[in-house]
């Protein structure tokens, strides 16, 4: 229904879903406090799963207390809003500390109160070709978000920028800079949680000045485990009423595998995606193997 379609729209040169750019003012001004603790990604790049470990660390792997509340309340996404139900802003102004904070901004949109409190940051990277798939069903799942006629006319839209969030390469690309010059922003890859979870685990556990043990470890391994978190209804989404989230349309939890794009790209798309992959990426010292 056209009146239901929450539109992109453009503010400070930023696509963005009509309903955040609305709430504006109220994204500049949040105020954070200095234990917040912030996951950053580009959309579709393994957000909820990380979410759902940094909880499970804070929470010391106490299972039942994760499973009390749903992840979209206990990791809210700042710049959300749709009607009561997400309201990011208020629902971080109404939480206890430490809070764990979700955005999809890129650095230069980031409130300034989280630099200004010197926040940690968790910065999650995807293959942008394993993105722009999960971004793409994304879009056909959730009623009230644009629609694209193709897959392809999609990943044309993703290449140039003129998708929610804009450009992918932008987005990491300034991430990683500041990953570089702030030693509270964490630089983490989905493929090496896909390859090696329990070392990612492990490194975000000390990052957030805990003590690893294997005991936390491997509770975390299993309870964030894909099939886990695909049943878990706190972590797949399925609470959300139905004009959200469409899951009969594609589950939110979809595949949560590393190189579904070769299920989706020809090879003349993955040529042509390679040459403007290099070009976006010249000059940057983010190497990234989208051939994996
Ligand atoms: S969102 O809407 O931007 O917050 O989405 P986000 O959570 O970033 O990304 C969703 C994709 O992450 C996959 N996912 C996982 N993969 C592996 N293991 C676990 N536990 C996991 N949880 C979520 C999810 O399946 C989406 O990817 P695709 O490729 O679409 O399956």
């Amino acid at each position: 229904k056209t009146e239901n379609i929450n539109e992109v729209c453009c503010i400070n040169g930023l696509l963005i879903y009509k309903t955040f750019a609305e709430n504006w003012d109220n994204i500049e001004a949040f105020q954070a406090r200095a234990d917040d603790i912030v996951i950053v990604t580009y959309p579709k790049s393994g957000t909820t799963w990380i979410s759902e470990i940094v909880d499970m660390i804070y929470k010391d792997g106490n299972v039942e207390k994760c499973k009390e509340d749903m992840i979209f309340n206990r990791v809210p996404f700042l710049e959300c809003k749709k009607e009561d139900i997400l309201d990011g802003v208020r629902q971080l102004k109404n939480m206890a500390s430490p809070r764990i904070v979700k955005t999809h901004l890129p650095v230069e949109y980031l409130p300034v109160s989280f630099w200004k409190e010197d926040c940690k940051m968790i910065y999650l990277c995807r293959n942008p070709k394993d993105v722009a798939v999960s971004y793409y069903y994304f879009q056909l799942m959730t009623p009230v978000h644009p629609k694209y006629a193709s897959f392809l006319e999609f990943v044309e839209k993703f290449m140039d920028g003129e998708v929610p969030y804009c450009s992918w390469y932008k987005h990491v690309k300034s991430w990683w800079e500041k990953s570089k010059s702030n030693p509270r922003v964490l630089f983490l890859f989905y493929e090496d949680l896909q390859e090696d979870i329990r070392k990612e685990i492990i490194k975000l556990i000390n990052f957030l000045g805990k003590k690893p043990s294997e005991e936390l470890v491997e509770k975390i391994v299993h309870h964030t485990s894909f099939e886990e978190m695909k049943n878990n209804p706190s972590t797949n989404y399925t609470a959300l009423p139905e004009e959200y989230m469409n899951h009969k349309v594609s589950p939110f939890m979809r595949k949560g595998c590393v190189g579904d794009w070769k299920n989706h790209f020809t090879v003349a798309l993955n040529e042509r995606f390679d040459v403007h992959y290099e070009q976006e990426m010249k000059g940057s010292t983010l190497k990234f193997k989208t051939t994996l």
